[in-house]
């Protein structure tokens, strides 16, 4: 992004979070004012808003479609949904509207990596950047993880690795020759989207531009609709084609620990090396290697990465064995895709070994999808928060269940029922705003309920 030239094009910054001030800063770097809107009548940054650009115009209340219709474009953050009514006016006038990851794309000097997928985004963003800083590349990670991507624009990178959400991929027509996965399709956001095609379609948004596609055999729904002539990967946990990847051996069910991961008939590694742990893991691992092979990216030095990377908090976490019962902090599992992964990770096949906390916010999920793997391998579910009886509903033919009043209930009672060899699994299938700022907050308060329980004679999980 060196010697970038004003555009001195009028721009309205919609929405005034981590995005907002992330185009703010990019903006100002180059040049441009801009004006900021948001919605909320007390956006919780405004005084930062204020202290940072003085000079900028700040509306705030309901989106008023004459301030769009004065402007060249709108940097549109991704919470905010495009049927906004004076987002739909100021698009039919002819207001460009653009996110932050078009302004990151344009400017960017570096190759780019985008990642997407209902669940493992994530993972796969910090593994694929660890595989890559341990590759001796600079690397710039983030995006939807967290780090907007704006303020990851350095000179200095090599690579780019981003998590891409479908809220940030709805304007985008062209990702400028990106390597691109799209890792799984499953229902979410579906107080955003109409359904699940209208979801689908802004997650295909990803191929557009791209140079090269990874996506995952096992699942159909992340498959191009159009024919493309792209240099297309797949991944998944089974046999692969050649040049794709996969597993070879432990193929059977719950044999997986026994397999090896494979490049065509090549076998790279034994699963049981990996260091992350889960079946879905498993796929992660291997969507991983398949971007970095696309990236060039030394495959004994990315085999060197799985051995060691452990994962982020809060995505299946190991926190304590107490009593000979594993508690595992799963609080990133926020849709129904995501717990169904972790019932399946964890289960253990002919047996019922897994007391599943789980509630929140629903988003309208359809729960009863829960139902195969919860009749399967949870003995007990223990519900909480605002949608907890809808779960309740949707799970009372599966398996046992009880609604409780908070998190540390849950984990009390979670204590008293397991017996050795069973898994207290907190994997909520719901958003966690009705009673914590975030995952990681619930995260938290799950492992400090269970850290109590240590206090109380449990022995610190290795
Ligand atoms: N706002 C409005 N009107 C609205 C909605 C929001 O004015 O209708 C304003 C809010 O008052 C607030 C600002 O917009 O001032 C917040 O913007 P935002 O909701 O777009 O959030 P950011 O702070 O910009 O954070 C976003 C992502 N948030 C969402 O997509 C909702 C963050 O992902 C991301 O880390 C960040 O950009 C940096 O890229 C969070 C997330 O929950 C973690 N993502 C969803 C998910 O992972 O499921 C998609
Ligand atoms: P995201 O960024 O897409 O939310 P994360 O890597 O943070 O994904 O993982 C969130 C949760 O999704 C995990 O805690 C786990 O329950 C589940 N998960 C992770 N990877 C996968 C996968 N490949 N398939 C299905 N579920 C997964």
């Amino acid at each position: 992004m060196t010697n970038v030239i004003a555009t001195n094009r009028k721009t309205a910054i919609l929405g005034m979070g981590a995005t907002g001030l992330s185009a703010a800063r990019f903006l100002s770097s180059i040049g441009d004012s801009f004006v900021f809107a948001d919605s909320r009548s007390q956006p919780p940054r405004l005084q930062e808003v204020r202290d940072h650009y003085p000079d900028a115009t700040v509306v705030l209340g309901a989106f008023d479609a004459d301030l769009l219709l004065n402007m060249d474009r709108a940097v549109v953050s991704p919470g905010i949904s495009l049927d906004e009514p004076a987002l739909v006016a100021a698009r039919e006038s002819g207001v460009e509207l653009i996110g932050d990851l078009e302004l990151f794309l344009e400017h960017a000097n570096a190759p780019v990596i985008g990642i997407t997928g209902s669940n493992g985004k994530s993972t796969v963003t910090t593994l694929l950047g660890e595989m890559a800083q341990a590759c001796g590349l600079s690397v710039g990670i983030g995006g939807n993880l967290g780090t907007p991507m704006l303020n990851l624009l350095d000179d200095k990178h090599e690579l780019y690795v981003l998590e891409l959400s479908s809220f940030q991929l709805e304007l985008l027509n062209d990702s400028r020759g990106a390597v691109v996965a799209l890792l799984n399709i499953s229902p979410d956001h579906m107080d955003r989207y109409q359904g699940l095609q209208q979801y689908h379609a802004a997650k295909h948004r990803i191929f557009r531009g791209a140079s090269a596609v990874v996506i995952n055999r096992q699942d159909q729904l992340t498959k191009p609709l159009l024919a493309t002539s792209i240099s297309l990967s797949t991944f998944g946990l089974n046999q692969p084609d050649l040049g794709d990847f996969g597993i070879l051996e432990g193929l059977e069910e719950g044999d997986l620990a026994h397999g090896f991961l494979a490049q065509g008939i090549e076998r790279l590694m034994p699963v049981a090396d990996v260091a992350l742990k889960g079946t879905h893991n498993i796929a992660n691992a291997l969507a991983a290697l398949a971007l970095g092979s696309k990236a060039g990216l030394s495959m004994p030095t990315m085999l060197e990465t799985l051995k060691t990377y452990k994962g982020l908090p809060h995505r299946c976490e190991n926190i304590a064995e107490i009593d000979g019962v594993l508690y595992i902090d799963d609080s990133k599992g926020t849709n129904v895709g995501a717990t169904q992964a972790a019932l399946q990770g964890f289960g253990r096949v002919g047996s019922k070994n897994l007391i599943l906390i789980a509630g929140g916010q629903g988003k309208e999920q359809n729960f009863a999808d829960l139902q195969p793997a919860a009749k399967r391998f949870v003995k007990q579910a223990l519900l909480f928060g605002e949608d907890a009886a809808q779960l309740n509903v949707a799970l009372q033919d599966a398996c046992a269940t009880q609604q409780v009043e908070s998190l540390q209930q849950a984990v009390d009672l979670a204590y008293k029922m397991a017996v050795s060899g069973d898994i207290v699994l907190l994997s909520p299938a719901c958003a966690s705003f009705d009673m914590f700022s975030g995952f990681e907050e619930r995260g938290r308060c799950f492992q400090q309920a269970v850290a109590e329980l240590q206090k109380r004679g449990g022995q610190p999980c290795s």
